[in-house]
């Protein structure tokens, strides 16, 4: 089944990974440089071992398509993905009065009642974004993420670039180019990113990714520089495979294959006995994807015109985010 793919990566950092100490300060076990291939033409990789929402991994990728960085439109889609990198930013600028927030993520998991204190702020700051303009226009707004670098990237001439159209234009006019790359990581933004001042709220994860064109067919392959096995890498397998997808459907080729390639890929010290129920479980067939096709262009698609078929998974596993 194509899903071992995944639950080898899983199986292997359990029994070869390195304990290592990381950013969010949860710790981690990790491995270092491993790639995974799914044939897009054997169903769409939407994980069964655990349910995984098609709904949140599709709206989260039409607004990168749409070029948008607010997570207005997310919260919009009952959308929570980005939330907690809005919230940051918020509870760090001068105009926040509430209670203290510093290191909401760590503290949020081992204190009950700061947990409560912290959802209800969570709450109304993205009620806040969902009603008030101004200030989603201020802090809803992550910055230099995937929607701009994808269709707006400022050059050191302030001109704009679209990579995104560029690259369908390219697999469209001159599909043996072996240059159709999409790139998010700006080392300008990266600098001090998640900082006060900071222009992207966090560095890329996907850092770059690139087409592929051979007989008829569309492939993809991302490079990816840290992925957290458990909650991320589900979401990013669907995204790029869905985004492989909608490409091909505007150019008129079949799918290849989704080649995910990543760097620092962990399983999080307080997500191991999630990871061992999911590896107990056995994989069901993946489901099928259909698009609309009255539209085109991927810049048209709305979440209705995407249905996932045959989708039947085992139970979702919740398990604590790091932030
Ligand atoms: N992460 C993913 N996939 C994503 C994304 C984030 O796995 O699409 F945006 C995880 C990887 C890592 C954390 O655990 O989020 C980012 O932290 P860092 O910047 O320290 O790598």
């Amino acid at each position: 089944h194509p899903e071992y793919e995944y639950l080898n990566l899983l199986q292997y950092t359990l029994e070869k990974g390195i304990k290592k100490e990381d950013r969010t300060g949860t710790g981690t076990f990790s491995v270092f440089g491993y790639q995974m291939r799914f044939d897009l033409s054997k169903g769409f990789p939407l994980f069964t071992t655990k349910r995984v929402s098609f709904k949140l991994i599709a709206s989260e990728l039409l607004w990168f398509i749409k070029g948008d960085t607010n997570i207005r439109f997310l919260l919009e889609h009952n959308n929570h993905i980005w939330d907690e990198w809005a919230f940051k930013r918020w509870v760090e600028s001068e105009e926040y009065k509430g209670p203290d927030m510093t290191d909401f993520g760590r503290r949020s998991l081992v204190d009950e009642a700061f947990n409560e204190i912290y959802q209800k702020e969570l709450k109304s700051f993205c009620q806040r974004i969902l009603e008030d303009d101004t200030f989603a226009k201020k802090y809803g707004d992550l910055g230099n993420v995937y929607g701009k670098q994808w269709r707006n990237w400022t050059t050191s001439d302030g001109e704009l670039l679209d990579q995104l159209q560029d690259a369908i234009n390219q697999i469209k006019n001159n599909p043996d180019s072996r240059r159709i790359i999409v790139n998010a990581w700006n080392p300008e933004d990266v600098i001090d990113a998640g900082g006060k001042d900071s222009k992207a709220a966090l560095p890329p994860c996907h850092v770059m990714f690139q087409f592929y064109v051979a007989n008829g067919k569309l492939s993809c392959m991302l490079t990816q520089r840290s992925g957290d096995q458990f909650l991320g890498i589900p979401y990013n397998v669907s995204s790029y495979a869905l985004l492989t997808h909608l490409i091909a459907h505007e150019c008129g080729l079949e799918v290849g294959e989704f080649i995910h390639s990543i760097g620092d890929a962990h399983i999080y010290s307080n997500h191991i006995k999630q990871v061992k129920l999911q590896l107990s479980r056995e994989p069901r067939p993946f489901p099928t994807l259909k698009i609309n096709h009255e539209k085109k262009s991927i810049f048209d698609i709305e979440l209705e015109d995407l249905t996932i078929e045959g989708y039947d998974p085992h139970p979702s596993i919740k398990a604590p985010v790091a932030v």
